[in-house]
C-alpha cells in the first residue's frame, strides 16, 4: 500500500497574493471541496472513504485535529474541512524510504521548511543519530529502547531528563508515560498545554477551582448569549460553528470579541444544510468588537462594573443574590476595586467606543444563561491568568455558572489535551494523585514539582537537563525563541522522539537522537489479545473511545502504549509493580489502572464501553459545588495594567492560518484571510503602514523588542495591509516565533506571551529580491482600517 514519495515544491515566498477584502463567511461548499480533494488525491477513495465516514462517529476515531466535541446525535459526516485535512496528512500512504536517511544529511534537512518535511510522508522504521554524525541511519526496535534505556540509566539524577508530551497522546498512552516518568523519578513533564491553555487552568483553578469547562455540549444550543473571546473557530474549530449555528436558530445572541474580523465569527455556510449551500447562511456575532490587543481584561472590567452600577440602580434585581450569598465570596472587594475603574483607561486599552461597551452590557443584562469561550487570543496574553478571572467575575456576578446554557468555556486545541492532563502529564500534579499513584505501583512518586516547557528549555540550555524524550510534538519549533530553542536542543545529550512524521525537532537534536516512529489515531491497533482501543476527553470532559479505522502504512510501526511500555521495561526493568509487557497486549490492563487512579475515572472499562462514553464529573457544572480553600467560588480583584508601547512600534500577535496545524503545515494559503501562496507577511493596518513610513507589500524587517535587549530579528517578510486595529499586527506562527522572548511569559501561568510581541518594522536589509519581482497583489489603499460589522440593538 506504501507509495513513492512525491516531489514536493516549496513556494519561494515571492508570489504572495493578497485578495482585496478577508472573507466574511466561511465553510459552505467550498470547505468540503477544499476537504475532500487533497484527501481523495493523497489516499485514493478507498481509504478517504474508510477515514471520513468513521470521523467522530461512535465507533470511529475521535478526529486529531482540535477538542472540540461531538453531539449526541452524530450526522453522517461529522468533520470538518481541517479535520479531513489532519487525517489526509495523518493517514496518507506515503512513506519514508530507508534510503532517505542515507541521502539526506541533517543540515541539508535543516534548510527544508516544516510543510517540506511533513510531505514526505509517514515516518515507519525507529532511526538513530550517533554523536558527531550527520545522518540518521535505521536501527532495529530493540536497539533504539537500548540506547535510549541506558542514556536514561547512565544519568546521575531523574531530573536531567524531561518528558516532553503533545496533546493527541492518547489517555493510555498519557497514563503509562507519567507512570513511566515518575517511576523513574522526575516529575518533569512539559507538555504541549504549557503553551496553551496553562492560563485557563490557573484562573479558573484559583476562582471556580476546577480548570476545565463547566458546561456541557448542549449548553451551547441552550444559551442565550455565547461571548467569544480570542478565538478563531471558522478555522481552528470549525465544527463549532455548528453549535454557533443551532444556538442563533433557537433565538440566542452571540457577540465576538477579536482584533481581526475573521471569517468564521462573522457568517456561518453550513455545508450539511440548503440554506448554507445556496443561501446567504448565518450570521453568527450579532456583535462584533474590534479590541486592541491584550484589551480584554480591560473590557471585561467595564462590563462588570456597568452590571454593578445597574444593580445599584435597581437593586435586589440585577445581581443573582441567591447564588452569590451561598457559593461566592469577594463580591464587597469587587464592588469597590471597580468603583475607580478608569474609563478613558479602558477605552485606550481596548480601542473600543463606550457605546460598543455599553452594547455588550446590555446583552449581558438582557441575557439569562450566558456562555463565555476563548482560546489563545486570550490565554496567551501577559495577563491572560487575570483576564481569565475578570471573565469568572463577570459569569457569577449573575449566576452564570452551574446552570443550564451558562457557564465558563475554554476552548481546547490538541485532541487530547485535556485528557492528558487527567492522566497525570503535569509537572505539579497533586498529591492526592500522586499517593493513589504510589499506593497502585507500590513506589514512592517523587513530590517536588517538575519543569514546564520554558523552565526544561531553560534547564536545557545550562546543561541540567540532557535527555529530552517527546512523546509527539515538535517543541523546537513550538515554543518561543526559536534561536534559544534550538540551542538548548543542542546543548542535549540526547533527544528522542515519538513521532509520525518528521519535522524540524528531529533535526535540532542533541549530540545523539532517536526518532521512534508509532501509529496514528486513524489506524487500525491490533495487539496479541485482539484489536485495540483508545481514549479521550474532549473540550467538555465528555470521555470516549477512539478505535482506528484503516490499515497502518507500515507493520514495522508500534503504537505509543507499546513505545511506553518497552521503554519503561528498557529503563526501569521491573523497578515498579506494573506489568509493562501486558500492558501492550491489552489496553484494557491500562485502564484498570486508571479507573483506581484517577479521580473521576473509576469503573473506566465498563463506562468507556457506554455508547459515546461518558462525562466527567465537574463540580462548578454538576452542584455548583467548588474546590477552593473557602468551598466558594472566589470573585477577584485584579489590577489593570497595559503593555509599554514604545514610539515607532506596533504588538505583534502570533496566530494560525487556515492551512496549517500547529507546526504542521498543510499548504500555503490563509483562504479566509486572502493572502495566498506565502506565509512570510506582517498584517499592519493601512493608516499604521502610512505612519511608519512604509508600504503595502514592502519587504521589512521585523525586530522583537524586549528588556532583555536582545535584537531577535525575522527578515525579510511582507507588509500586508489588513484591518486590523491600528498599533496591532499579526504574523504566522510558528515561522514568528524567532520573535517571542522565551522570558516574556504570561504572569502566574508562564505561558509564552505568543499574542503580545514588541515589533519595530524597519525595511528589509537584504534587497536582493525586492518588490518589483513579484506579482504581488497590494490591497486597495482605500481599505478601511477596521471593517466593524453593523451592530444590532438589543
Ligand atoms: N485547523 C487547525 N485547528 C486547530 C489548530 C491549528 O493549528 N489548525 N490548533 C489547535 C490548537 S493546539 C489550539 S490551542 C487552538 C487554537 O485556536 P485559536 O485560539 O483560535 O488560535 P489562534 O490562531 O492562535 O487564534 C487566536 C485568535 O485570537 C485572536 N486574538 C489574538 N490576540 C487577541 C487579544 O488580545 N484579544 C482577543 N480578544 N483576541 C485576540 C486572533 O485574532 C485570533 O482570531 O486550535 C486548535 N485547532
Ligand atoms: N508563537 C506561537 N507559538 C505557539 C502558539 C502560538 O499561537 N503562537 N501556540 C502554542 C500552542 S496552543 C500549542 S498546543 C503548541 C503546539 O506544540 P506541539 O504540540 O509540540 O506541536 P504540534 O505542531 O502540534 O506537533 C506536531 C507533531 O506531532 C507529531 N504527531 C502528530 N500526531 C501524532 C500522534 O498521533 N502521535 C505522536 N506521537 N506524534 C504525533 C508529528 O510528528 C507532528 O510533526 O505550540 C504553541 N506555540
Ligand atoms: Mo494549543
Amino acid at each position: 500500500m506504501a507509495k513513492e514519495n512525491p516531489s514536493v515544491k516549496e513556494p519561494d515566498e515571492k508570489d504572495i497574493k493578497v485578495e482585496d477584502e478577508p472573507k466574511d463567511w466561511a465553510a459552505g461548499l467550498p470547505g468540503v471541496y477544499y476537504s475532500m480533494k487533497p484527501a481523495i488525491e493523497h489516499m485514493g477513495i478507498d481509504r478517504t472513504r474508510k477515514t471520513v465516514l468513521a470521523m467522530n462517529q461512535k465507533h470511529g476515531f475521535d478526529c486529531p485535529s482540535c477538542a472540540w466535541p461531538d453531539p449526541d446525535k452524530r450526522k453522517a459526516f461529522e468533520f470538518c474541512e481541517n479535520g479531513a485535512k489532519a487525517v489526509t496528512w495523518e493517514a496518507t500512504p506515503v512513506v519514508i524510504p530507508s534510503e532517505f536517511w542515507a541521502e539526506h544529511s541533517i543540515t541539508e534537512l535543516k534548510e527544508r521548511t516544516e510543510y517540506w518535511l511533513g510531505m514526505q510522508g509517514r515516518l515507519t522504521e525507529p532511526v538513530y543519530k550517533p554523536a558527531g554524525e550527520d545522518h540518521y541511519r535505521p536501527v532495529s526496535w530493540n536497539e533504539a529502547f537500548s540506547i535510549l534505556g541506558n542514556k536514561l540509566q547512565s544519568l546521575d539524577s531523574a531530573d536531567e531528563a524531561a518528558f516532553y508530551t503533545s496533546g493527541r497522546t492518547s489517555n493510555e498512552a498519557a497514563f503509562l508515560y507519567q507512570l513511566f516518568a515518575r517511576g523513574f523519578g522526575t516529575n518533569n513533564l512539559p507538555d504541549c498545554s504549557n503553551m496553551c491553555h496553562e492560563s485557563s487552568g490557573w484562573g479558573m483553578g484559583q476562582t471556580i477551582g476546577i480548570g476545565k469547562a463547566t458546561v456541557t455540549y448542549d449548553d451551547y444550543e441552550r444559551a442565550d448569549l455565547i461571548i467569544i473571546m480570542g478565538q478563531n473557530p471558522g478555522t481552528n474549530h470549525p465544527r463549532m460553528l455548528t453549535a454557533l449555528e443551532e444556538c442563533k436558530e433557537t433565538g440566542g445572541h452571540i457577540v465576538a470579541v477579536n482584533p481581526l474580523p475573521e471569517a468564521g465569527l462573522k457568517r456561518y455556510k453550513n455545508p450539511q444544510k440548503v440554506k448554507g449551500i445556496i443561501g446567504h447562511g448565518t450570521e453568527i456575532a450579532d456583535q462584533f468588537l474590534q479590541i486592541r490587543l491584550g484589551g480584554d481584561m480591560a473590557l471585561l472590567q467595564a462590563v462588570s462594573k456597568r452590571v454593578l452600577d445597574a444593580e445599584a440602580k435597581n437593586p435586589g434585581t440585577v445581581l443573582d443574590h441567591d447564588f452569590l450569598d451561598k457559593h461566592c465570596e469577594g463580591l464587597e472587594d469587587l464592588k469597590e476595586h471597580l468603583s475607580h475603574l478608569d474609563e478613558q483607561e479602558v477605552l485606550e486599552a481596548t480601542g473600543l467606543r463606550t457605546e460598543e461597551i455599553d452594547e455588550l452590557a446590555a446583552r449581558y443584562l438582557a441575557a439569562e444563561r450566558v456562555i463565555i469561550t476563548w482560546a489563545m487570543g486570550i490565554t496567551q496574553q501577559k495577563k491572560g491568568v487575570e483576564t481569565i478571572k475578570e471573565m469568572i467575575n463577570l459569569l457569577l456576578l449573575r449566576g452564570n455558572i452551574g446552570k443550564p446554557g451558562a457557564g465558563a468555556s475554554p476552548i481546547r486545541g490538541h485532541s487530547n489535551v485535556q485528557g492528558d492532563r487527567t492522566m497525570g502529564i503535569w509537572e505539579q500534579m497533586p498529591p492526592t494523585f500522586m499517593d493513589a499513584l504510589g499506593k497502585e505501583f507500590s513506589f514512592s512518586p517523587p513530590r517536588k514539582h517538575g519543569a514546564d516547557v520554558v523552565e526544561s528549555i531553560l534547564r536545557m540550555r545550562d546543561g541540567d537537563i540532557k535527555v529530552l524524550v517527546a512523546l509527539g510534538g515538535n517543541l523546537v519549533s513550538a515554543v518561543s525563541d526559536t534561536t534559544m530553542a534550538s540551542a538548548a536542543m543542542e546543548n542535549l545529550e540526547m533527544s528522542a522522539q515519538i513521532s509520525i512524521k518528521l519535522n524540524r525537532s528531529h533535526l535540532i537534536t542533541g549530540k545523539e537522537a532517536l526518532i521512534l516512529p508509532c501509529k496514528g489515531r486513524t489506524e487500525i491497533d491490533i495487539q496479541e489479545t485482539g484489536e485495540q482501543f483508545v481514549s479521550v476527553e474532549d473540550t467538555v470532559c465528555a470521555v470516549h473511545p477512539s478505535w482506528g479505522s484503516v490499515e497502518p502504512v507500515a507493520p514495522t510501526l508500534l503504537s505509543e502504549p507499546a513505545i511506553v511500555s518497552r521503554l519503561a521495561l528498557a529503563t526501569l526493568g521491573n523497578k515498579l509493580d506494573a506489568d509493562w509487557a501486558g500492558f501492550e497486549k491489552d489496553y484494557d490492563l491500562i485502564r484498570d489502572h486508571i479507573s483506581r487512579v484517577v479521580e473521576g475515572c473509576e469503573d473506566y472499562n465498563t463506562r468507556i464501553r457506554q455508547e459515546g462514553g461518558f462525562v466527567l464529573a465537574n463540580g462548578p457544572r454538576d452542584s455548583r459545588t467548588f474546590n477552593t480553600p473557602t468551598g466558594k467560588a472566589v470573585l477577584t480583584v485584579n489590577a489593570l495594567e497595559s503593555l509599554e508601547r514604545p514610539e515607532g512600534t506596533l504588538i505583534l500577535q502570533t496566530l494560525r492560518s487556515h492551512d496549517q496545524w500547529n507546526t504542521t503545515i498543510y499548504g500555503h494559503n490563509d483562504r479566509y484571510r486572502g493572502i495566498k501562496k506565502g506565509r512570510h507577511v506582517v498584517m499592519v493596518n493601512p493608516e499604521d503602514i502610512v505612519e511608519l513610513g512604509l508600504e503595502d507589500g514592502q519587504n521589512v524587517d521585523l525586530h522583537g523588542i524586549y528588556e532583555d535587549g536582545v535584537d531577535r530579528v525575522w527578515s525579510k517578510i511582507r507588509v500586508v495591509s489588513y484591518p486590523t486595529p491600528r498599533g496591532c499586527a499579526a504574523a504566522y506562527y510558528p515561522e514568528a516565533n524567532v520573535l517571542v522572548p522565551l522570558e516574556h511569559v504570561a504572569d502566574g501561568s508562564n505561558t509564552p506571551v505568543s499574542k503580545q510581541i514588541i515589533v519595530r518594522l524597519t525595511p528589509a536589509v537584504d534587497t536582493s529580491t525586492d518588490k518589483e519581482d513579484f506579482t504581488f497583489l497590494a490591497r486597495k489603499p482605500s481599505e478601511a482600517p477596521g471593517t466593524r460589522t453593523e451592530t444590532v440593538g438589543v
